[in-house]
Parts: structure tokens; C-alpha cells; sequence
């Protein structure tokens, strides 16, 4: 249960003393999990214990307000979630139906275009320049982007000029080869860096409807999971709906949801949030902002209006600036990640959607272009269909991923 935690994030300083190491690194026990030793919260902003539920456990327990707190209490609204049975994530399943589910959720994305460059080879005898041409034209239309498959098909050209590449299955090769290695080769340590006090606040951004506030559902879900305490906060107060969908997944995950009316500042809500979190010490703090046109600059100067005002209630948050991108907008990704990149400044993506009809080429365009990490995928609207994002599995689902022939990956 604590390994995918521990694969995920590493501390921020290896000069940690044993007590500051005990917040960031996870040593306990399950059974120890269940009873952590978290202060005490005001009631008002708890959401109430199921009984017997392993995974509420990351909520303090008994709550006693004290006078300020019960007045920020005030402020924020208090969710009250009922008990509901949370699904198990299949992530600690065996390795072989990991992928196999990898590979069946990424059927769609295959099919536009893994096996279209197949189709394309099919029964050519030569690389000639028709082939070529219908190449680049297909990787351009499987959003690859312009200039990534400038950088492939000249490479491709050169090689087949000195004859390195004499066939056209030689070709095909090499063309997945240098699009895995443009995936592999960009994608910086996937690893998130825990602070070393103090909650882990993740920034969540994005254009409208891209899956953030589904997608801070689904992160809420790996860190209960890994015995971590969650809060999420509501700095989406542009829609009711905004923040009702939030307060679903709090109750899902059995987390503190804070939030406030309709129309309330985010940049307050936000850092109401921040004292309670600093205060009862929570683990992991995940703020939903409201989507945003990246090309609307007083929604990008709110955003960073937001950014600014954690950072000075806490130093260093948010840790992650995490901008969700739908994996079907194709190109559009790539410049709405370079304007928040410019506004904010990303220190990860989630690729949402990844189970529709997203063309696979994105990913490799993204990892070429933007260099962030891509932390996640998305591949359904459930609780669990968020994934890491592994380079080695998921190249290896992309391109091989036929049901018949499912691999796992080392
Ligand atoms: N198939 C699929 N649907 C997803 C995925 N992630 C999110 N969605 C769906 O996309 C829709 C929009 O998701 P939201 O989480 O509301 O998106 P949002 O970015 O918070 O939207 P706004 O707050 O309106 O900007 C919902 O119907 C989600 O269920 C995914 O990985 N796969
Ligand atoms: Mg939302």
C-alpha cells in the first residue's frame, strides 16, 4: 500500500533530523495508521468517521476547536460526508493485469495511431519518398506536433541516405524507436519532492473541463491509500457546481473539503485553507482553481494572485504546479501548457482522457516540447483510472499493447 508513496516522492533534504524525517517518510505500520497521531481539528470542518473504514484514518479523529480555529471554521464551509463504500484501486495488483488494463484503456489511442503507421507499412517493398511524405503526414495528424516529426523524418531521411535504414520495416522500427526515446529521454524524474515541513500543496490548473477536479479526486484516492492525510480545497468559486462536484469526492475519499460561498475570492479561500492545513498538519493539500483560457490574462493574473498567496503563508508551496491537460485537444495542449508555463510556471502535467480517442502522439510531443513531467495519466472517470505515468509501460502498451500479446514491463 505505501509503495507507490514511496516511489512517488522523495524527501526534500537528506539533512533531516529523525523527527522531520517521521513527517515526510512513511515508517509506520498499517495497523499504526489507523490510529495518527494528528491534532485536533475543528469539528465543524471534519467530515464525519465510517465506522470501521481503514481508509478514514488519514482524518483526525477528535477534533476540539480552539477560538481562532473555530473562527476560520466559520469562514470555511464544513462538509459532512457520508459513509461510502470507497473502491479498492487496482494499483497494487499484479503487474501482468496492470498492464493488461494499461493496454486495454489505451485500445482507442492505439488504434489512431500505432496502427496506423502498421496499416501505413503494410505490403511496402521500399522506402520511397511517397512513403515518406504519407509519414510525416500522419504523425503531423497524430499530434505529434510539426516540429517533432521534422526531427523524426529528417533523422528518418538521413539513415536511410547512408542506408542504415534499407527496408520499410527497418523504417517503422526506427520510427517507434526514436518516438519512445523522445518520451523516455524527456521525461524528467517522475518523482515529486516532499517539503520537509509542513503540508505537500498541489496547484491544480487548467483550461475548462480538461479533468482537474476529477483528477485531484483521483490523487486524493493514492494518497489516502499510501495513510496520508488530504485536504482538498475549493479555489474554484466561479461555478455551485464547481464546488459541489468537489465535496462529491471529498466524501468519496472521506477527506476535509474546505470551502466557501459562491463568489468568495480564491486566493482567501485558499489561504483559510492553508492555516487549517499548517495548523492540524495535514499531509497533502490538493486546490482546485477554476478552468481558465490560457489566453485570458486577468483569469492567468488571478492564478497567480493564488500561487503568490500560498507561498507567502507557506514558503515554497505550492510544491506542484500541476497542469491537467486533455490528451484529445491535441496541439492545443502544447500552447496552453506554454502560457500557463509563462504565467505560473508547471512543475508537472496530468494527461487526462487518455482512454478516448486521444492520438498517442501527444505524449511524445509534450515530453519534447515542454520537458515537464508527466506525472499522470488519466484513463477513465473513475477513482482508480488514474495511473503513474511510467514511460517504459506505457510505450510499451501504445505500441504493443494487443490484447493477445500483453506484456509487462521490468
Ligand atoms: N474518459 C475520461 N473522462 C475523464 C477523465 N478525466 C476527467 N474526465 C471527465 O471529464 C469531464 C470534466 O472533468 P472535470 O474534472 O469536471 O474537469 P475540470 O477541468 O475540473 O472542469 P472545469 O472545472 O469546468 O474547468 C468529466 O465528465 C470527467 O468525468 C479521463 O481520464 N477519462
Ligand atoms: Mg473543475
Amino acid at each position: 500500500m505505501l509503495g507507490w508513496f514511496k516511489k512517488k516522492f522523495s524527501k526534500k533534504s537528506e539533512d533531516t533530523t529523525a523527527e522531520q524525517q517521521a513527517a515526510t517518510e512513511i515508517v509506520a505500520p498499517e495497523e499504526e495508521i489507523l490510529q495518527p497521531e494528528v491534532p485536533a481539528i475543528p469539528e465543524s470542518v471534519l467530515p464525519s468517521p465510517a465506522e470501521g473504514d481503514v481508509e478514514l484514518a488519514a482524518v483526525p479523529p477528535e477534533p476540539e476547536p480552539k477560538a481562532e480555529e473555530a473562527e476560520t471554521a466559520q469562514q470555511t464551509e464544513a462538509l459532512e460526508p457520508e459513509a461510502q463504500e470507497i473502491k479498492i484501486s487496482k494499483d497494487e495488483a499484479a503487474p501482468v493485469s496492470l498492464f493488461k488494463r494499461l493496454a486495454e484503456k489505451l485500445a482507442k489511442t492505439r488504434e489512431a495511431f500505432t496502427d496506423q503507421i502498421d496499416s501505413l507499412f503494410l505490403g511496402k517493398k521500399e522506402i520511397d519518398a511517397e512513403l515518406l511524405d504519407n509519414l510525416e503526414e500522419l504523425l503531423i495528424t497524430a499530434d505529434l506536433g510539426v516540429a517533432t516529426t521534422r526531427e523524426l523524418l529528417d533523422n528518418a531521411r538521413r539513415r536511410v541516405g547512408r542506408k542504415e535504414l534499407a527496408d520499410p520495416q527497418a523504417l517503422k522500427v526506427a520510427i517507434k524507436e526514436q518516438i519512445k526515446s523522445f518520451i523516455a529521454d524527456y521525461q524528467q524524474a517522475a518523482e515529486m519532492v516532499m517539503p520537509e515541513n509542513g503540508p505537500f500543496v498541489i496547484m491544480v490548473i487548467g483550461v475548462n473541463g480538461v479533468g482537474k477536479t476529477t483528477s485531484i479526486g483521483k490523487i486524493a484516492h493514492k494518497f489516502v491509500k499510501a495513510g496520508r492525510s488530504v485536504m482538498l480545497v475549493a479555489g474554484d468559486t466561479f461555478r455551485a457546481a464547481a464546488v459541489s462536484q468537489l465535496k462529491i469526492w471529498g466524501e468519496r475519499n472521506k477527506v476535509l473539503v474546505v470551502a466557501r460561498e459562491d463568489g468568495a475570492d480564491p486566493s482567501s479561500v485558499v489561504y483559510d485553507a492553508m492555516d487549517i492545513a499548517i495548523a492540524k498538519e495535514y499531509d497533502v493539500v490538493l486546490v482546485d482553481t477554476a478552468g481558465r483560457l490560457h489566453t485570458q490574462t486577468n483569469l492567468m493574473e488571478e492564478l497567480k494572485k493564488i500561487k503568490r498567496v500560498m507561498g507567502k503563508r507557506l514558503e515554497g508551496a505550492p510544491h506542484e504546479v500541476m497542469l491537467v491537460v486533455d490528451a484529445t485537444t491535441g496541439q492545443n495542449g502544447i500552447s496552453q501548457a506554454k502560457l500557463f508555463h509563462e504565467a505560473v510556471g508547471l512543475t508537472g502535467i496530468t494527461l487526462t482522457k487518455l482512454d478516448g480517442t486521444a492520438k498517442g502522439g501527444i505524449v511524445a510531443n509534450i515530453c519534447r516540447e515542454l520537458k515537464t513531467p508527466i506525472r499522470f495519466i488519466g484513463v477513465g472517470e473513475k477513482m482508480e483510472d488514474l495511473r503513474d505515468f511510467d514511460p517504459d509501460e506505457f510505450i510499451e502498451a501504445l505500441f504493443q499493447g494487443r490484447s493477445s500479446e500483453t506484456k509487462p514491463t521490468a
